[in-house]
């Protein structure tokens, strides 16, 4: 049997997350796929050395929400104080609730500058899962051009974490939980994407 042609080999060379502060603005539309992918991307940055008062997660209603939050992310405009990856994994997922209003310890709020340091990439993770109608198509060629844009403008990476799938098994496969083949969970690979690049364009200035 031949071997697959589509892989993806991670960069021999092992980054650094240590000094890296990295967002992650999720939709929320089909949520048991979107946690999954979430904690997978959490997980990587871990791994990589992030640190959890650096990881910052914000939320947003679907898809279609992702690019203008990614914008405002960057521009600093709505990091929550206390939005930290130890709120999603400690399974208090603070999703669409005010963070601001209850600061966890630890988190960006307690870390004298957090707040006021750039981001170094965001990731933006989505599910959008083809229907009946012509939405599918809108949203996903809109998102994922605006997404560039977001990146280019702002000359920040924005990891491109929007899955779109014909099925609802397609998408519970690539976030690792399939029911019948369980899959690789993606979010893992955007994590991985997200310290490389911020790492790179550090280097890059
Ligand atoms: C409306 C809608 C539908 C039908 N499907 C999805 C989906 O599969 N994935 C997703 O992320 N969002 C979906 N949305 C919501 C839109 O992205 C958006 O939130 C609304 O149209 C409001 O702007």
């Amino acid at each position: 049997m031949s071997e697959p042609v589509k892989d993806y080999p991670l960069f021999p060379e092992k980054f650094d997350g240590s000094t890296l502060r990295i967002a992650i603005v999720h939709a929320r539309w089909n949520k048991s796929v979107i946690d999954s992918l979430v904690a997978g991307a959490v997980r990587k940055l871990r791994e990589s050395g992030v640190l959890d008062h650096n990881i910052l997660i914000q939320t947003v209603p679907g898809s279609f929400e992702l690019p203008l939050a990614c914008q405002r992310v960057i521009a600093g405009a709505h990091v929550q104080a206390g939005a930290s990856a130890t709120d999603l994994l400690g399974g208090i997922n603070i999703v669409g609730t005010p963070r601001s209003a209850t600061p966890v310890a630890g988190g960006a709020a307690a870390i004298p500058g957090a707040q006021s340091r750039p981001l170094d990439a965001v990731i933006a993770i989505g599910v959008l899962i083809k229907g009946s109608t012509a939405h599918f198509e809108y949203i996903s060629q809109s998102v994922s051009q605006a997404l560039m844009r977001v990146q280019l403008d702002a000359g920040v990476p924005v990891i491109f974490g929007v899955l779109t799938c014909l099925t609802e098994e397609q998408a519970l496969e690539r976030a690792g939980i399939g029911r019948s083949i369980k899959g690789h969970n993606h979010g893992e690979d955007w994590g991985s994407a997200a310290i490389e690049m911020a790492s790179r364009v550090r280097r890059w200035g």
